[in-house]
């Protein structure tokens, strides 16, 4: 008989499934199924904006493949079955501290992959991880992303979390180099309907240039659009310094140091020089320059195509010489820096890299990584430090990491090894043990690093749709696995455990010590949101600035603060009270406050940048190769993990080259090609256009599903592009993998 009651029920959660942090509407029936999904009108930021990726957050939710329970693999069989909680743990517990007790503290590694920046657990507790680890082998994907922004911003500003972002919605001019946000939705620029906000630019009279070796939907959408030879953007960016000097266009309203150095260094850069490398006409880099220098507001930003490339630092760095040099940096319709609610602990000391080095290549560490393009190296190379266990969370390196392959066969020689993620995927299938985190519907979620890069103040939690059961969150998984890591009891209490030690530390640093206060929360992880919300630069518990509502930061804050007023009142029952989210406005200056340079000014020319551009002068004698390949990003793909949903892998979303037809006509290729890098060889199906420019090859990243068990990820598998990136390249000065402007050759298949 049918129901008569319905218990459906609409519920609210912010999408983690990109950086663009949109409210959905969530409609859950008496079973705890998504039965619908929808934008949320009310969000104040994402105004009911979705994408067919947050459409598909149910299909996700409980996809069949995922994994519910921990899986243990039988090493002689290679044979996996599921386990208890409490058995695997054990298992970790009786393996892992062994080795390290063996061989050291070296003799372990971490790897995290990108979804650790959409979880509160990848947040909130991987810090346990990497303590109970205490191994300098930290690796991340942020070697193959944003790392040479967050070096470029840490040596001008002190420190590599101040971030500058376009100030989209009030800006009159924005070059935009190496970013596709019609498909990626944005990258350190959390802006939801990024589509609409580029609109808008340009219905306000706005100019939008894109920077792209490939005409994409974003370059279709902008005024202009500039084909520039991978890799040289920051020789594009160093002709338009050069012509900003030459010219007497600047306009510097900030306190520098480095000036002089700066329009030194540009000095060999003039746009004739640049000009052969990039493509780009003469002219063409002179009329950006005057552009730039003239609008009322402009912004530059460069993301992946720019990050991960030979030079990806120093255009970094150059994207914001360009922002302080037109008197845009840290100005309304510029780029200026988020006031996130939940921000970070107040740094001392000036940011640096190579405070220790990479054992087997010695390449420096940033932020307290390495680079992932050396993880192979430090697992086959033998010696004292050799890396021998592993733990992964939320990572694909074997998809996602230059030379990816290499790590395939690096990861079966490992003895012993540990993964927390969804999936028994191309990576996880050499662990040992994988220890599944529950469903979206199951995790709270509040966006800690991407509010960080937010064009607009804001901010939103949302509690666990559905209740847990008997299995443990993803919070109490990485506090448990912290644990066991170092042969501590592993038992749910870890959890509390971890929370009640950062929340009486957290009260000691802000100089509230005596009792523990109250908090807001219904258990310990909310607890300690409700504590980071407090501290902020909204909550009450901020000894920092007076500059009005928006202005503080906690990483202003000097000692207690006196003043209390009614926008200092942010916790966590304000965001439990308003579910769609709170507006915190629009950016405000937050220079010189935020600044941590040892001149405490904005360093124009770090040392070691300067280093760097002898580097790029020295390449421009280089002859440049017949062809090079590039990355691309994909509206219905994420990175390596959303292949699995049958509506998302259908029409255009396919693992195919992209080449110019002049280059199929001139090398004599038919429907598929044989690819072929220093690192590897590939046989690819081609998809000839004439958005490519000629010369340029387009491969997306994430595909290659062969050793996987998503049936429909297999069935749609394609190549890993990372068989044909080199990890033997890297951007110096960050270390980052360089995916963009690698040379190839391409043969008939
Ligand atoms: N050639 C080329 N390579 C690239 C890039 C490129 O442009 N070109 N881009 C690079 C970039 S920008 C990035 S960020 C990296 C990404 O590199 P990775 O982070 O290593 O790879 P992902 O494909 O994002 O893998 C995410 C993993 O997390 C799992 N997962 C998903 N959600 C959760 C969760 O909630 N909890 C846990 N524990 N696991 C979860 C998934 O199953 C998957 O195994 O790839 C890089 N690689
Ligand atoms: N749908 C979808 N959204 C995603 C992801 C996804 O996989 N799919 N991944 C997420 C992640 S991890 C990230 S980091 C962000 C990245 O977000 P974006 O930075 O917007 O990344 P892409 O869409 O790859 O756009 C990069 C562009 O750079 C161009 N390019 C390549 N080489 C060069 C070069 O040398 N110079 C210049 N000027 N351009 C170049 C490429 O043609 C491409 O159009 O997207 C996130 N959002
Ligand atoms: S744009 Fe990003 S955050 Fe918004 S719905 Fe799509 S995947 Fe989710
Ligand atoms: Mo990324």
């Amino acid at each position: 008989m049918a129901q008569l009651t319905d218990d459906s029920r609409t519920l609210l959660r912010t999408c983690p499934l990109c950086e663009a942090v949109c409210g959905l509407e969530i409609t859950l029936d008496s079973n705890d199924h998504v039965t619908s999904v929808r934008g949320d009108r009310q969000d104040p930021f994402s105004k009911g904006f979705i994408c067919p990726k947050g459409a598909s957050f149910g299909h996700l939710d409980e996809d069949p493949d995922r994994l519910t329970e921990p899986m243990i693999r039988d090493r002689a069989t290679d044979t996996w079955r599921t386990a208890s909680w409490t058995e695997a743990f054990e298992l970790i517990a009786a393996r892992f501290p062994a080795i390290v007790a063996e061989h050291g503290n070296q003799s372990a590694a971490l790897y995290l992959g990108n979804p650790n920046a959409h979880t509160v657990a990848g947040a909130l507790y991987v810090p346990v991880l990497i303590r109970a680890l205490g191994t300098k082998n930290l690796f991340s994907a942020s070697t193959a992303d944003q790392m040479p922004k967050q070096v470029a911003s840490g040596l001008m500003f002190g420190d590599p979390l101040t971030v500058p972002v376009p100030d989209l919605d009030r800006t009159d001019y924005l070059l935009m180099l190496g970013a596709n946000p019609l498909e990626s939705n944005g990258s350190l620029c959390t802006a939801p309907d990024f589509p609409g906000r580029l609109k808008a630019l340009r219905k306000r009279g706005g100019k939008f240039v894109v920077v792209d070796p490939r005409e994409t939907r974003t370059a279709k959408l902008a005024d202009e659009h500039l084909f520039i030879r991978p890799g040289s953007d920051a020789y594009l960016l160093f002709g338009i310094v050069h012509t900003l000097f030459e010219q007497g266009l600047t306009d510097i309203r900030l306190d520098v140091a480095g000036l002089d150095e700066v329009r030194t260094a540009a000095a060999d850069f003039p746009p004739e020089v640049v000009s052969e490398r990039t493509g780009i006409p003469a002219e063409t880099v002179i009329r950006i320059a005057q552009e730039l220098a003239a609008a009322p507001t402009a912004a530059v930003y460069a993301r992946i195509g720019t990050c991960t490339a030979e030079f990806g630092t120093l255009t970094q760095w150059l994207v914001e010489v360009i922002n302080v040099l037109t008197g845009n940096l840290d100005s309304p319709g510029g780029a200026m820096f988020a006031s996130a609610a939940a921000g970070g602990i107040p740094r001392t000391k000036p940011f640096r890299t190579g405070r220790w080095a990479s054992r087997v290549r010695g390449l420096p560490e940033a932020m307290g990584e390495l680079p992932v393009a050396t993880l192979a190296d430090e697992i086959t190379t033998p010696g004292a430090g050799q890396v021998r266990a592993l733990v992964t969370v939320a990572g694909n390196p074997v998809l996602s990491a230059p030379s990816g392959v290499r790590l395939d066969t690096a990861f079966a020689q490992l003895d012993f090894m540990v993964s927390v993620d969804r999936y028994l995927n191309e990576t996880t299938r050499h662990a040992d043990v994988i220890l599944p985190p529950p469903r979206s519907t199951q995790s709270p979620h509040y966006d800690f690093a991407l509010l960080q890069f937010a064009v607009r103040n804001y901010a939103r939690y949302s509690r666990p749709l559905v209740p847990l059961g008997d299995r443990p969150s993803e919070s109490e998984i990485l506090a448990r696995l912290g644990a066991a890591l170092t042969g501590q009891p592993a038992g749910p209490e870890a959890l509390n455990g971890v929370d009640e030690l950062i929340i009486a530390g957290m009260l000691h640093k802000a100089g509230i010590p005596e009792r523990r206060p109250e908090l807001v929360g219904s258990n310990s992880t909310e607890q300690r949101i409700d504590l980071m919300l407090r501290l902020g630069p909204y909550g009450e518990w901020n000894a920092g600035a007076s500059d009005g509502p928006a202005g503080g930061s906690s990483r202003d804050h000097g000692g207690p603060r006196e003043r209390r007023d009614q926008y200092r009142t942010l916790n966590l029952q304000v965001l439990l009270d308003n579910p769609h989210g709170v507006d915190l406005g629009p950016l405000q200056p937050r220079l010189p406050g935020v600044l941590r340079t040892a001149s405490k000014k904005v360093e124009l020319a770090p040392q070691p940048l300067l280093d760097d551009v002898v580097r790029m002068r020295a390449r421009l004698a280089d002859a440049a190769p017949d062809v090079v390949l590039i990355g691309r990003r994909q509206l219905r793909s994420n990175n390596s993990w959303m292949h699995n949903i049958p509506t998302l892998v259908s029409g255009s979303n396919t693992c195919t080259l992209h080449i110019n037809p002049a280059d199929v006509a001139r090398l004599g290729l038919g429907d598929t090609a044989v690819v072929k890098s220093a690192a590897g060889t590939l046989t690819v199906p081609l998809e000839p256009t004439e958005a490519i420019m000629p010369g340029v090859v387009s491969l997306p990243h994430g595909w290659g599903h062969t050793d996987s068990t998503q049936t429909v990820a297999r069935a749609h598998a394609g190549v890993n592009a990372n068989v044909l990136t080199d990890d033997s390249v890297v951007d110096v000065p960050s270390g980052n993998a360089v995916f963009n402007g690698v040379p190839v050759t391409l043969t008939p298949a």
